[in-house]
């Protein structure tokens, strides 16, 4: 065992070697005239508008940025699992529970791969989805107001990695666990893993008018890591697809011990037919703990549910609905074509590029011609499903994605380059070096079966001297190239936030003018909202004060508050009046103890304050909205907590 480690040992650290010796050689292109050219490809001129958007996953942010294709300009970040005092979003009282979980209030989260709604296996832009990988969670977010509507926790999970992918009519949104756990959570030794952990694929359902999630059944697998998934689609649609590695089961030292099977498995799973079996009553309710949190538009608040069971189904119980298909070398992502034919397993640790084809599975599967079986699990064998290889592609395969041509594009980590390769034939077309080891990239229209194969950007691990030094923290760099035509051609580097994993892209003209634009403040039905200055005032309830206040261009109302005390707990509610395009407002107060607010036009939002000092304190609007902008200002009083200051509001009032 001593050996295998060493050798093993060995083995990575040569592969570390070649990481960072390729990271080292600076070899970019810097060629005159053609640049020149290349410069006009991402040129998009002021006040135009881009071709694509690209929605980025923030990584460890725990949010996700949108961009433009092919300029690379940032247009926003999203916050989605963390609380984000630019707008306030995870401090205001409306949005702290969406941060709300079983373990509690978690105001941060790792995100890693946005997918957007699709409908007949084509993007549709109603709503993109991201997972949420350490306290796992799904999060939808509404492209219409470019909000995360919906954020629900996945139990039995950990590590929620093989996530969030869409079927192709969003049926689910799936999340697979990366770790293994004992299910139900335990007291148990760790050295007791092997047959022990189990791990769990979760399918969320998606309610086809309204969006709303819900947990519909969870297959209990064996304690491998699910690492990646992807739908099928087309002929393939029912199934869907999960890269597993540490199929030795191990809990300690994995970069040697999960190392050891020369295949370990993509899962194969019929979930058409759980579905029907779920539906005939099939699987059993298992307690579990969960939150389900949702925004509603209307009161611009949300609310958090605890649920209490979620349904398991144990795969063997479904005779035909999971089986292995062995794929070499502890494979990461897991890739479907758009035709639903081709599987691609990128193995990291092998020299060939493994594809299986989904026809020879069902022959396979058909002629029960199977190679054993891992806890009950057929597996079929590796000859059996194998459509092709490609051979000796680079090093360090992590992810593929397709264009409408019947090419593949697959980043290779430790050679730090992107191959494309051709379907079918599996040669390889051409490869181009990215800096530095790259780790997803992404073709507008991906995870579909209408890819746009015009451009195609990697998300690079490592920046080193790709920008102007930030001291020893850098962004992580994008690159786009150009796709179009037989060989790639690199376009432009761009900067990204936080660390980008899988990224979404579509056309921008699919969602551009449904972008909401102001909220209807007749539809605003927030209990504590204010609608004119008469509906302006200041309620005490015990110890807490509740101000129901107003702005627009450019006061506040009211901007004259006393006869708070110290030890009261005060509740600004801000509702913007203005229903015009772009004209938030802000709230901040000297000493607040949460964030400022972005309230935007016709929404209410709620600032929690809670003074700790006597004294006069001001209060402003933090967005420059009009020539008056300054002038947007007032003063609040906090008397000692014995004091009898009568609680009193205006605007405009001590003038004479
Ligand atoms: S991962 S670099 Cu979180 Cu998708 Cu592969
Ligand atoms: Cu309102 Cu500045």
């Amino acid at each position: 065992m001593k050996n295998i480690i060493k050798s093993t040992l060995t083995i990575l650290s040569v592969l570390v070697a070649f990481t960072s010796c390729n990271n080292g050689s600076k070899s970019s292109s810097k060629s005159g005239a053609l640049s020149s050219n290349v410069a006009e490809k991402v040129y998009v001129a002021p006040g135009e508008h881009d071709e694509f958007y690209a929605f980025i996953s923030g990584g460890y942010s725990g949010n996700l940025t949108v961009y433009g294709l092919p300029s690379g300009r940032m247009f926003k970040e999203i916050p989605v699992f963390s609380q984000f005092p630019t707008s306030g979003y995870g401090y205001s009282e409306e949005t702290k529970p969406m941060l709300n979980t079983s373990h509690g209030f978690i105001p941060w989260g790792d995100s890693h791969h946005p997918d957007i709604s699709q409908t007949k296996g084509e993007i549709d832009g109603r709503f993109i989805f991201i997972n949420e990988n350490n306290t796992p969670r799904i999060a939808k977010i509404d492209l219409k107001t470019f909000e995360t509507t919906e954020i629900i926790e996945v139990p039995n999970s950990a590590g929620n990695h093989s996530s969030s992918f869409v079927t192709e009519n969003t049926e689910y949104v799936v999340a697979g666990t990366r770790f293994s756990v004992p299910i139900p959570q335990r007291d148990m030794p760790i050295k007791d893993y092997k047959g022990n952990f189990q791990g769990a694929l979760s399918f969320i359902s998606v309610a086809p008018e309204t969006g709303n999630m819900d947990i519909k059944f969870q297959v209990l697998m064996p304690g491998f890591n699910y690492d990646l998934s992807h739908p099928g689609r087309g002929k393939s649609h029912g199934w869907f697809f999960f890269t597993t590695y540490n199929t030795e089961e191990a809990s300690t030292l994995l970069e040697v011990n999960a190392s050891q099977n020369d295949k370990d498995f993509i899962a194969a799973v019929n979930w058409k037919k759980i579905e029907e079996y779920v539906n005939n009553g099939g699987g059993k309710m298992m307690p579990a703990d969960y939150a389900h949190n949702v925004y509603d538009e209307h009161t611009h608040t949300a609310t958090s549910t605890m649920k209490k069971e979620v349904r398991v189904v144990n795969p063997i119980d479904v005779p035909g609905a999971v089986f292995f298909l062995p794929t070499p070398k502890s494979p990461h992502g897991c890739d479907v074509d758009p035709s639903g034919e081709y599987i691609v397993g990128n193995g990291k640790l092998s020299a060939n590029l493994t594809v299986h084809s989904f026809t020879k599975m069902l022959e396979a599967i058909e002629n029960k011609k199977f190679d054993g079986e891992a806890y009950g699990i057929p597996i079929l064998k590796f000859e059996d499903v194998l459509a092709g290889s490609v051979e000796q592609p680079g090093l360090g395969p992590l992810h593929t994605e397709f264009d409408d041509q019947g090419n593949a594009y697959t980043t290779f980590f430790i050679s730090s380059e992107v191959v494309k390769w051709k379907l079918g034939t599996w040669e390889v077309i051409d490869r181009k070096p990215t800096y530095y080891s790259v780790g997803h990239l992404t073709i507008p229209g991906g995870n579909s079966r209408k890819p746009q194969g015009k451009y195609m950007f990697a998300m690079n691990k490592i920046t080193k001297d790709r920008y102007l030094p930030t001291g020893p923290e850098l962004e992580h760099s994008a690159q786009l190239y150009d796709i179009s035509g037989d060989k790639m051609e690199l376009l432009l580097d761009f900067p990204t936030h936080g660390e980008p994993h899988y990224a979404a892209a579509m056309e921008a003209s699919l969602i551009k003018e449904r972008s909401q634009k102001i909220y209807n403040l007749e539809e605003n039905k927030h209990p504590y909202a204010a609608f004119s200055d008469e509906e302006v005032k200041v309620v005490r309830e015990g110890n807490e004060v509740h101000i129901y206040m107003t702005t627009i261009r450019s006061h506040f109302s009211p901007d004259n508050i006393e006869g708070i005390k110290l030890g009261d707990k005060v509740y600004f509610h801000v509702t913007n009046l203005e229903q015009d395009f772009d004209v938030p407002h802000g709230f901040a107060v000297l000493g607040q103890n949460t964030s400022e607010l972005l309230i935007m036009p016709g929404q209410t939002k709620t600032s929690v304050w809670e003074p700790t000092k006597v004294g006069v304190w001001p209060f402003y609007c933090t967005d420059f909205c009009s020539a008056l902008h300054q002038e947007m200002q007032g003063y609040i009083r906090v008397s000692p907590a014995n004091s009898s200051t009568p609680l009193k509001w205006s605007l405009g009032e001590d003038i004479e």
